[in-house]
């Protein structure tokens, strides 16, 4: 059967309710399964804006975000959040067991589906720390955890559903760079079907990504490869040198 999951922007244009401005302006790239995307640029350009238009947090002011050929406007609310799942840039931990916490876009998973999803995500070792495991009260917020536990216990729920699109918004950047690097290496490798959209700060994160988009002030400068963009776009020159 045909991988499912490709995402395509068709010329995207997009306000905030009320602004004058619009924060992205013709927008255009397709995400394939199998493949990773990245998308990198600097703080304001746009990068959170761009991923929250697939799960319809905003609705585009023209142009279409397609999800498999079909416009996420035509798209019941339940297809796309069990097709997409996003992990945030500020990830949302309630109050509850580490259990409910990761349950939480699939409630029937199965105790080894929750063990892999944090074995992948690097979070197995820190869940086993305690006696209480899974049960482990989390505090509303994940106050009790760190920042990374956090970002890692976020990324855990998202491959507990095992969507076709998963969107990662900044979502290593609190992680150690040998961290993020075995995360992304467990990820690659459970995530072969899906199509894969990670929003960066950092370029070791995603200089290994199929194509990277480069973001600057609501609108696309260049794409390519790690290698490419070295070569063509000052935009991503600066970014590797910052
Ligand atoms: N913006 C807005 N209203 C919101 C969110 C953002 O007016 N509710 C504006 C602020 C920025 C622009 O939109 O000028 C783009 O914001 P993003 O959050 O999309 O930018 P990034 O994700 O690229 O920035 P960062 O790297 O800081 O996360
Ligand atoms: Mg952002």
């Amino acid at each position: 059967a045909e991988k499912k999951g490709r995402v395509e922007f068709r010329d995207v244009t997009f306000k905030y309710p009320g602004a004058e401005a619009p924060v992205l302006s013709n927008i255009s790239f397709t995400a394939e399964p199998g493949k990773t995307l990245a998308i990198i640029g600097s703080t304001g350009a746009g990068k959170t804006t761009l991923v929250s238009l697939l799960p319809r947090l905003y609705d585009v002011a023209s142009g279409d975000v397609l999800l498999d050929g079909v416009p996420v406007t035509k798209m019941d609310a339940s297809e796309i959040t069990s097709r997409v799942s996003a992990v945030p840039q500020k990830p949302y931990l309630f109050s509850g067991t580490i259990e409910h916490n990761l349950r939480f876009g699939k409630p029937d998973a199965t105790d080894d589906e929750l063990w892999d999803a944090l074995e992948t995500a690097q979070a197995k070792g820190f869940v086993e720390e305690k006696s209480s495991g899974l049960n482990r009260r989390i505090a509303q917020g994940g106050t009790n955890v760190s920042g990374g536990q956090r970002q890692r216990l976020s990324i855990a729920r998202a491959l507990v559903t095992k969507p076709n699109v998963y969107l990662f918004d900044d979502s290593f950047s609190a992680l150690d760079v040998a961290t993020d690097a075995r995360l992304r290496k467990a990820l690659k490798a459970k995530t072969r079907d899906a199509t894969v959209i990670i929003v960066a700060q950092r370029v070791s994160t995603i200089a290994d990504a199929d194509e990277i988009l480069v973001l600057d002030n609501g609108r696309i400068v260049d794409r390519g490869t790690h290698d490419e963009l070295l070569e063509t776009s000052p935009t991503y020159q600066e970014i590797v040198e910052s």
